[in-house]
């Protein structure tokens, strides 16, 4: 039997989301969406590309939550994205309310799905859902480390003129304008990043400049746009996580996840490295960090309380 996905939010991101799992024939989806029009024209749209695209897979649209019954992994993308000047913690009052109705669509219907939030602000909204569903921890997670990233890598890429596959690196803490780029754990083609500095390959004002472009990445993309924020890097993200847990493939990558004593931080959702298996969060990854990496985790920490504390004073239920 195929895997059950659940897109709650058939926007610009859940619709690439069940585009691409429709053609990595990865499981059946649902697609829901408070604007069941939406949810239903998407989902009859890409089912009617399976001959071309040559999948056998199950995709309805719906706006009921009893059609999610029993769902293996759910991603959640039901929100407000951001306009141009917007930073992400405008959506903050907004999407919470968002995201509450969506964990009480999903906290009695599908138990014991793996649950990946995609919705902004980030870190804060994952951290709500977790509370408002009381769905375990290890299987409710974000979607932001990968992304940040995975355009930090591609930015390196351009300037290095290197493929992308040649390229490890990744960005950690909260998804915001304090998240961290780990520069002393970029290799390029094996080799620590800092040896190209020495040699002169790569200026360090240069990295500087591009992890700036990485934190503001999202915002260029809602520049062009005019209307609504990134969607096709987001969904992939989305997707690589999906399936680390469906096929059990424990990778280690970039994700927002409970925090509860690593990297001397309690009782916080943040970006941290972390083992995605068919257990969920399978472990937290604590890297070695230096003076200014520590420092700089801590304010986008900090970052996060804070923001969590403003959720809190919206809804004291938190
Ligand atoms: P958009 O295309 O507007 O889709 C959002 C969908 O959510 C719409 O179709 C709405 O009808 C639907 N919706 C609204 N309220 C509800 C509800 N209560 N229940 C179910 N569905 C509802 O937005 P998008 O897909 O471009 O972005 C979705 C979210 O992802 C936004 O909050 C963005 O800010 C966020 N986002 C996050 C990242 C990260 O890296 C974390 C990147 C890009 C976008």
């Amino acid at each position: 039997m195929n895997k059950k996905i659940t897109l709650i939010g058939a926007g610009q991101i859940g619709g690439t989301l069940a585009h691409l799992i429709a053609t990595k024939k990865i499981g059946d989806v649902v697609l829901f969406d408070v604007a069941e029009g939406i949810a239903k024209g998407k989902a009859l749209d890409i089912a009617q590309s399976s001959p071309i695209e040559n999948f056998d897979i199950n995709i309805t649209g719906t706006s009921k939550y009893s059609d999610t019954k029993d769902s293996d992994v759910i991603i959640i993308t039901a929100g407000v994205p951001r306009k141009p000047g917007m930073t992400r913690d405008d959506l903050l009052e907004i999407n919470l309310k968002i995201i509450k109705q969506v964990a009480n669509g999903i906290k009695d219907t599908s138990p014991n799905a793996f649950v990946i939030c995609i919705t902004n602000p980030l870190d804060v909204i994952v951290m709500a859902l977790q509370k408002y569903s009381g769905l375990p921890k290890n299987k409710v997670v974000g979607m932001a480390g990968i992304l940040d990233s995975s355009r930090f890598i591609y930015f390196l890429s351009q300037e290095l003129k290197i493929s992308v596959s040649k390229i490890k690196s990744l960005v950690l803490g909260g998804h915001g304008d304090t998240m961290v780029a780990m520069v002393n754990h970029t290799f390029i083609n094996g080799t620590p990043i800092k040896e190209l500095i020495k040699a002169g390959k790569i200026s360090e004002k240069r990295i500087i400049e591009i992890i700036n472009r990485t934190k503001t990445g999202g915002a260029e993309i809602v520049k062009y746009l005019e209307k609504g924020s990134a969607f096709y890097a987001p969904a992939s993200s989305g997707i690589e996580m999906a399936e680390s847990y469906l096929k059990d493939q424990k990778k280690e990558l970039p994700c927002a996840a409970y925090i509860n004593g690593e990297y001397d931080v309690k009782d916080i959702y943040a970006g941290v490295p972390v083992i995605i298996g068919k257990n969920g969060v399978e472990k937290i990854i604590e890297l070695k960090l230096n003076k200014d990496e520590k420092e700089n985790f801590s304010k986008s920490i900090n970052a996060v309380k804070e923001l969590f504390n403003a959720a809190k004073k919206i809804d004291p239920s938190l």
